[in-house]
């Protein structure tokens, strides 16, 4: 009896003793699980369209004579020549002074009411943004999306593409898409301007991606002119960003967008202007060559 009774009580101290211990290991584990999957999440207040925003237009242009485009040598795909006989290089397309494929946005500033831009949460377009290969080059060259909006890869060629961005504050990825197979669809949690898109089946074919949070952005049209639409009343820093050596070339300048109205913001790339730009792109150096001889 004496027997039974100290063992049952070893019995309780050890099935006490284990509770504890598995509660205390369960305890110690909740707190580390939280912070870093929401690293990427939106933080601030969520912005809400007053209904007095304003946009800003300009033009992007380009001084002095534009290198003229090279024709690329596509035979490593005879597919490629067969669909785009005039393939041909797109790092400065420039049409009556005015460049293309310029990326502006609004880098930073700060709302009428004090409020920060960049402090703003912004919901992401519930559309996707469409990159296709078509032809053997991207289509669009360069294009904006928002953080956490559906970025849609396309393939409309008879052959395979491989669709390699390199990120630098996004995760790189890499993938195949052969002729016919279903769209291959992405997204950037964070912001990045721009992240540089490349083909490992095609070593000329390239474009960009300006990510933001926010969506005042736009991508230089054909025309030479852009417009940025909705945005709030404030004083914010515009920034053009045009491809060209390691990491593009960057302009910026002020504006004040007034309540309900319009501002202008002109930008001119080429000229002298351009002799910052820095070397080559490591993607595609020899196409770079002709651009840095002009000077
Ligand atoms: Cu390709």
């Amino acid at each position: 009896m004496i027997m039974f009774e100290k063992q049952t009580k070893v019995w309780l101290v050890l099935t006490i003793v284990l509770s504890l211990l598995a509660l205390g290991s369960a305890c110690s584990k909740t707190p580390t699980e939280g912070p870093s999957e929401n690293a990427g999440a939106p933080t601030g207040k969520m912005f809400a369209p007053k209904g007095n925003e304003g946009t800003v237009t300009g033009v992007i242009a380009y001084n002095g004579t534009a290198p003229a485009p090279k024709k690329i040598d596509s035979s490593a795909d005879p597919v490629c020549g067969q669909r785009n006989p005039n393939l041909s290089t797109e790092d400065t397309v420039v049409n009556n002074g005015k460049l293309a494929n310029a990326f502006v946005y609004i880098k930073e500033g700060t709302l009428a009411d004090g409020t920060k831009i960049t402090e703003l949460s912004f919901k992401a377009p519930s559309e996707p943004v469409v990159l296709d290969q078509n032809g053997c080059h991207y289509r669009p060259h360069v294009l904006g999306i928002q953080t956490n909006q559906q970025l849609k890869v396309t393939n409309s060629d008879p052959t395979q593409h491989n669709i390699h961005p390199t990120p630098k504050n996004n995760p790189e990825w890499n993938q195949t898409q052969p002729n016919g197979a279903p769209p291959i669809e992405k997204t950037f949690a964070r912001a990045e301007v721009l992240i540089p898109v490349k083909c490992n089946q095609h070593p000329w074919m390239k474009s960009y991606i300006g990510v933001l949070k926010h969506p005042f952005f736009a991508v230089r049209g054909e025309d030479g002119s852009f417009t940025i639409k909705g945005v709030p009343p404030g004083t914010y820093t515009v920034a053009a960003w045009h491809e060209g050596g390691a990491t593009g070339t960057e302009k910026t300048m002020q504006v004040t967008v007034p309540a309900s109205g319009s501002v202008k913001a002109d930008f001119a790339f080429g000229g002298a202007t351009t002799a910052s730009a820095g070397k080559g792109l490591e993607m595609m150096p020899a196409l770079e060559l002709p651009m840095l001889s002009r000077h």
